[in-house]
């Protein structure tokens, strides 16, 4: 009996990353859209999904968002007004994959202070979770350790279930 448990409590474990947890990104962290931080070193490591969203965190109207195809993010063309995002807390969703570029369309920040964002966006297949021994600290970290306890208590929850029919 203990190792049929075992058994299918590693069965439903491997079975479920597919219901990890969408992630919201928070650009820049606690910086937020900012001048002069390097957007380009915070995408850097990170798996953006399908089902995921990016929440860009500003004070308006100091800032604001525009999503933009690679010609106008190369060259910082700021795109008429009434596209851009201006909330201080836009949250954008990554409903499918591919490069995605956005940009500041205030002043010079896009093409003097570096305020542009590039990211690409895989569908949301068996990416597995970062096991939480490597994962670094930060808002993301805490993320990646709900997604894998949550899949951890689904898996059991699962098993528990198989067990007791
Ligand atoms: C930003 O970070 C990237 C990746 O880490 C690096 O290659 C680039 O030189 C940095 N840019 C600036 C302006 O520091
Ligand atoms: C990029 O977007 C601009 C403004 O919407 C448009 O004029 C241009 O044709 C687009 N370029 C490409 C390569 O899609
Ligand atoms: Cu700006």
């Amino acid at each position: 009996m203990a190792s049929q448990f075992a058994i299918l409590a590693i069965f439903a474990f491997v079975a479920l990353p597919s219901v990890a947890l969408a992630m919201q990104w928070t650009v820049g962290d606690d910086s937020g859209w900012t001048n002069g931080y390097n957007y380009t070193d915070w995408a850097k490591d990170k798996v953006f999904q399908v089902g995921d969203s990016l929440l860009f965190n500003y004070q308006a109207p100091h800032h604001n968002v525009f999503k933009v195809n690679m010609t106008d993010f190369q060259a910082c063309n700021i795109p008429p007004a009434n596209e851009a995002l201006t909330t201080g807390h836009d949250v954008i969703p990554l409903s499918t994959p591919g490069v995605k570029w956005y940009i500041c369309g205030i002043g010079e920040h896009c093409a003097k202070s570096n305020q542009k964002l590039k990211i690409t966006v895989v569908a949301d297949t068996q990416v597995p979770a970062s096991p939480p021994a490597v994962v670094e600290p930060g808002t993301s970290g805490t993320n990646a350790l709900v997604s894998a306890s949550f899949k951890f208590l689904a898996a059991a929850g699962v098993a528990l279930v198989l067990v007791t029919v």
